[in-house]
């Protein structure tokens, strides 16, 4: 039976460290978040994502999952930390070569260390290989080192997890086909091996392709709007022609990965990724023009102090994160502007920046209505209800999900 020790247990690395246990495997699950570590410990687990919490107990109950705060000897070390964004738009990488540092103690000869976390091209073999070597064991033939990065979608987690094709980029063969090795007792889908700087890449092209192409479908509603033409409908029809196939446009871009990796390949490369830049500034700067929509229709309707109620402030629908979302950035700006605002999230706990109302109360009396995240409770609703309990009639609709069906 392998040993692994998992660092960092997020959104990526607690998943992962349940199902490894779940396949058999002795797991330790590093984190440095004590409070974290105590409440897995205590077998007190929020609900993260579906299913999470069952895997997590009954692995911990087990004994097949120890979660703890510092790591300890295994077969193979996988690091799971987060890479954030610095204020220039660079990957921050402090936590990875913390992650790196913190297991070189507890290093043998044979090992094999395995990076999940998302990073710029080159940092396999440029910083976290030399990290590693401090251990005095050779990185090659005495340690072995892969990138695979995690493809998972927030929401999803566990079952993409075992679905989705995986890519292994190892610093050498051996290192690919060990990690490889460890990846197949619990994945389903397609294993591909490559390099590690290869595998880097691919993960940030992945997240910048969509990223384009929702910056794409943007920038289409914004000359749909200037020409007056119905956003949905153009789309809607592009997309019969079986080659075509454009994503929604909306509020931005949101969440802590397709908003942040694309900027980890502009890092690398400035001036060949004009593209990939432009796709990041155009979403970016769709909640401000949402936010000129909003104004230029309570003025047309000529609202003096207008009543504005927003449906949604997470990143996306189906989830309770605000990591970076452009709704909670359009209920923040018109707020600024001295807007009486009051908003909604089925989804939201525990916020205290402003106050929350339920969808009665947000609507209740308002002057014009904005649909800022698709979750179901919202599509659900037929917005002519809605229009009943209003004080105006505006209703701006950032994700087309209230349209007739013959206009999408
Ligand atoms: N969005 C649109 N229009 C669309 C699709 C999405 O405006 O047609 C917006 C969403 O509302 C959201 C943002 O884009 O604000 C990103 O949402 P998402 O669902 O595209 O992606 P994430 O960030 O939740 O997860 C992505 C996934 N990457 C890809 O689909 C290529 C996931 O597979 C990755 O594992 C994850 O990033 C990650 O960790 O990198």
């Amino acid at each position: 039976m392998k040993k692994v020790c998992v660092v960092g247990l997020g959104c990526i690395g607690l998943p992962t460290a349940c199902i490894l246990s779940s396949k058999g495997f002795k797991v330790a699950g590093v984190d440095t978040n004590r409070k974290l570590v105590e409440e897995l410990n205590q077998v007190n687990i929020d609900p993260l994502e579906p299913g999470l919490a069952g895997l997590a107990n009954s692995a911990i109950r087990s004994g097949s999952f120890i979660p703890r705060l510092s790591p300890e000897e295994a077969d193979v070390f996988m690091i799971c930390v987060p890479t954030p964004p610095t204020d220039e738009n660079k990957a921050d990488l402090t936590f990875v070569k913390d992650a790196a540092k913190s297991v070189l103690p507890y290093l043998r000869k044979g090992n094999l260390v395995i990076l999940e976390s998302t990073v710029p091209p080159g940092t396999t073999e440029e910083i976290l290989k030399p990290i590693l070597e401090e251990s005095g064991l050779n990185v090659e033939n005495e340690l072995y080192l892969a990138h695979c990065p995690e493809r998972v979608l927030p929401g999803n987690i566990l079952k993409e997890l075992v679905e989705n094709n995986r890519i292994i980029g190892g610093i050498n063969v051996e290192s690919a086909e060990l990690a490889k090795e460890i990846y197949q007792s619990f994945v389903e889908g397609e294993i591909y091996l490559t390099d590690a700087t290869t595998a880097e890449m691919v993960k940030l092209v992945e997240n910048s392709f969509r990223d384009v192409n929702i910056a794409f479908a943007n920038e289409l509603s914004r000359i749909c709007d200037k020409l007056n033409l119905k956003i949905w409908e153009v789309i809607g029809l592009a997309n019969k022609h079986p080659r075509v196939s454009i994503l929604k446009p909306g509020p931005g871009v949101g969440g802590h990965c397709v908003a942040v990796d694309p900027f980890f390949i502009v890092e690398k490369a400035p001036d060949e990724a004009k593209l990939i830049k432009t796709a990041r500034c155009v979403n970016d700067s769709m909640p401000d023009y949402v936010v000129e929509k909003i104004e230029q229709a309570v003025k047309k309707a000529e609202i003096k102090t207008p009543i504005i109620a927003c449906l949604g402030i997470t990143y996306k629908a189906g989830t309770g994160d605000l990591r970076r979302s452009p709704a909670l950035e359009i209920v923040r700006r018109l707020e600024e502007k001295g807007y009486t605002v009051r908003a909604c999230d089925p989804y939201v706990r525990d916020f205290t920046e402003f106050p929350l109302f339920s969808l009665e109360e947000t609507v209740k009396s308002a002057d014009c209505l904005v649909l800022l995240v698709d979750h179901k409770e919202f599509k659900e609703i037929n917005p002519h209800e809605l229009l009943k309990k209003m004080r105006g009639s505006l209703i701006i609709d950032t994700r087309g999900i209230w349209l007739p069906k013959e206009v999408k």
